[in-house]
């Protein structure tokens, strides 16, 4: 099966930080845990690089916008490395074969009666590139960032979103468009009973974007053309559409369309479960899957904020505790799809807790293994006595059934219930610890009991191969690491004591 996966784009006027690790943590476990099931699997992430934002931003730097995001870039595609995310392509929106995709498209709304030229009076927020109506302001401020919001009044482009009401409705009860988590759904279903408006879709006033096609006074609104990335990539990505040699072989021979998972934060779900896919019906493409839009973090309790100083850089947190237990920490503190809190003496906590419980299992057991010189059965030898045959299992009387033991996480994951699969993996190495702590084996060692003995700790070498094989997407320099301490039976801490 081929899984098309994609994080936001993200914007490109400041480095990045933990939210925007959050989404991307999110997706790469996902792009793995299909690619270890066999899919065929692009995953795209990247960086949102015209609008006034980004010109405001730049301008600040005292450099032109185009420098400004080259220079960017590599901060973001450090901050993943540093993450160990997988993903298959860095999209960046001022890629001149993006840039022409965008005009086409838009031409071809046009072409099918979707667009008309209005006269336009709003009040902006440049932080959101969004106009708000009065009503919507708090203290005359934009609600999200609290700016001063500046009067507009222009000629525009406006994209005919009034006409998809009730189309967006069908696809979304027929489950054709998947949107979660439910409570989003409802409320994505609920804004487009009440309130469903024309959009402007194109700029007069911002010089850093795409030209409009046949107007060369405006330019294409951001957001349209930073939606379009999830599309153009799977044209431009295509190993069908570009000639080697100049295209490098993609994985599964590139993204197709349509997506099977748009990720972002609820607070650009209106973009992907509403504009988005009315857009691509607009032009007689297909829309989505699936939209999927996670919670809001704060910091310590606080809106995360350079002002408040309190604002992550992830690059600082993996320094600190290692790629692994930050990808752990941000997916297992609170339920993906909820709002919830982070801290760095949150991730700390966290990281205490692996080295105690997971990274105390493999320690102890491989010691004992060696100290006891018990024979283990190699890992892969095991998994395949343990797919297979239940008789053989039972002959080593483990203390649990072989049902019990092949701890499943699919469902979890294909949910994106990211918290519980880590839980169960957790529960596993609880039990296991707990399975050591009751039957002693240095008082069965003690007694000669070395059959016993052999049994307990068998039993826990297997276990470990589990937790390694399912901790594999979330944390894979652990799993490989655990996996290669579980042959060679030299251990080595996986979560070795933190300075102060
Ligand atoms: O919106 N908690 O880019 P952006 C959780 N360029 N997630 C957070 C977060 C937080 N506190 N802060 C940010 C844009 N995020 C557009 C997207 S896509 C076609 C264009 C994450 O840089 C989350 O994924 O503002 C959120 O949706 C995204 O960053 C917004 O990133």
């Amino acid at each position: 099966m081929k899984y098309y996966i994609t994080t936001p784009i993200y914007y490109i006027n400041d480095i990045p930080h933990i939210g925007h690790a959050y989404t991307t943590v999110a997706a790469d476990v996902l792009a793995r845990y299909h690619r270890k099931k066999g899919d065929e699997v692009f995953f795209l992430t990247g960086t949102d690089e015209h609008g006034a934002k980004i010109a405001e931003a730049a301008a600040k730097a005292g450099k032109e916008p185009q420098q400004f995001a080259d220079e960017l870039v590599p901060k973001f595609q450090d901050a993943w490395k540093n993450l160990n995310i997988s993903y298959d392509e860095f999209f960046r929106t001022t890629n001149p074969e993006h840039e022409k995709l965008v005009q086409q498209f838009v031409s071809t709304l046009k072409e099918k009666g979707f667009v008309e030229k209005r006269k336009y009076e709003g009040l902006y927020c440049v932080s959101c590139e969004q106009f708000y109506k009065e009503n919507e302001l708090e203290d005359d401020k934009c609600p999200v960032h609290k700016r001063e919001v500046t009067k507009h009044s222009e000629e525009n482009y406006f994209f005919l979103l009034s006409k998809f009401g009730d189309k967006l409705l069908k696809k979304i009860k027929s489950g054709e468009l998947e949107i979660g988590p439910e409570t989003r759904k409802n409320e994505v279903v609920g804004k487009i009973n009440s309130e469903l408006e024309d959009v402007s879709i194109s700029r007069a006033g911002v010089k850093w974007g795409i030209p409009f096609p046949g107007d060369p006074e405006q330019t294409i609104y951001v957001w349209v053309d930073a939606l379009l990335n999830y599309y153009t990539a799977s044209i431009i990505y295509s190993d069908k559409t570009l000639t080697p040699p100049l295209t490098p072989p993609r994985r599964g021979g590139g993204p197709e369309w349509p997506a099977n998972l748009h990720l972002m934060a609820k607070d650009i779900l209106w973009f992907h479960a509403i504009i988005w896919p009315a857009m691509l019906m607009a032009a007689e493409l297909p829309i989505p899957k699936k939209v999927f839009a996670h919670g809001f973090f704060t910091i310590n309790g606080a809106k995360m904020s350079k002002t408040l100083g309190n604002v992550i850089d992830p690059n600082d947190v993996v320094a600190k505790f290692g790629a692994d237990a930050v990808r752990y920490a941000l997916l297992r503190e609170f339920p993906f799809g909820e709002d919830g809190d982070i801290s760095v003496e949150k991730i700390a906590s966290h990281y205490n807790s692996l080295a105690n419980n997971i990274g105390n299992l493999l320690q102890r057991t491989i010691s004992m293994i060696k100290r006891y010189n018990v024979t283990v059965i190699s890992t892969e030898a095991e998994k395949s006595l343990i797919d297979n045959s239940v008789q053989d299992l039972s002959t080593l009387d483990r203390p649990r059934s072989r049902d019990d033991k092949i701890v499943k996480i699919d469902q979890e994951l294909d949910q994106l219930d990211f918290m519980g699969a880590l839980k169960k993996i957790d529960d596993i190495a609880i039990a296991s610890n707990k399975d050591i702590a009751d039957k002693q084996p240095w008082v069965l060692a003690k007694e000669n009991k070395m059959e016993e003995l052999s049994k307990v700790l068998i039993e826990a070498h297997s276990n470990l191969g589990v937790i390694a094989e399912l901790l594999e997407p979330f944390m894979p320099e652990t799993a490989e690491k655990m996996k290669k301490q579980l042959e060679s039976l030299e251990p080595e801490p996986l979560f070795p004591r933190l300075e102060e």
